[in-house]
């Protein structure tokens, strides 16, 4: 069997806010392990083939301003299940509507910004996760 991995950002807003150690800690706390970390400042090229799927959206634009803004946290996380289970960590996409207890619901909200600045990021597929795994962490 092989042992699934996610691809996690801590976005701009949520490094700037100090979080990093806070979304770490969550993800720890739920059991699942860190196999890559590192503080980066992606480039407009890692950022267009990070959101390829995004191209041509309204939000487009302004999503890779924002991602250009500062620094990221990025991780790979592995354990069963650790994709579906990070995005169940991670929260609605909307702050304003993320339930509670997850980080978006709980340290998150509308800045009334163009673009929704939610602190994490997280695969939403194993495809996903294998191409972002690539584009962050091209030696894994
Ligand atoms: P992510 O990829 O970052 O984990 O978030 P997601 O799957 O929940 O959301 P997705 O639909 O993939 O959108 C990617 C990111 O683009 C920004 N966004 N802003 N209407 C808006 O203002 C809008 N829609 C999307 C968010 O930062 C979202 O996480
Ligand atoms: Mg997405």
């Amino acid at each position: 069997m092989t042992i699934e991995r996610s691809l996690v950002l801590v976005k701009p807003d949520g490094y700037a806010r100090g979080l990093s150690g806070e979304v770490l800690r969550r993800i720890e706390a739920k059991g699942y392990t860190l196999v890559a970390l590192a503080v980066t400042s992606p480039t407009r090229e890692q950022l267009a083939a990070h959101y390829a799927e995004h191209e041509g959206k309204p939000f487009y634009e302004p999503l890779l301003e924002f991602m250009s803004s500062g620094p990221v946290t990025a991780a790979v996380i592995e354990g069963q299940g650790c994709i579906p289970g990070f995005r169940s960590l991670a929260g609605a996409t909307n702050p304003t509507e993320a339930a509670p207890g997850s980080i978006r619901g709980d340290l998150g909200r509308d800045w009334g910004e163009k673009v929704q600045k939610n602190i994490v990021h997280g695969s939403d597929s194993p495809e996903s996760a294998a191409r972002e795994i690539a584009i962050w962490f091209p030696n894994l």
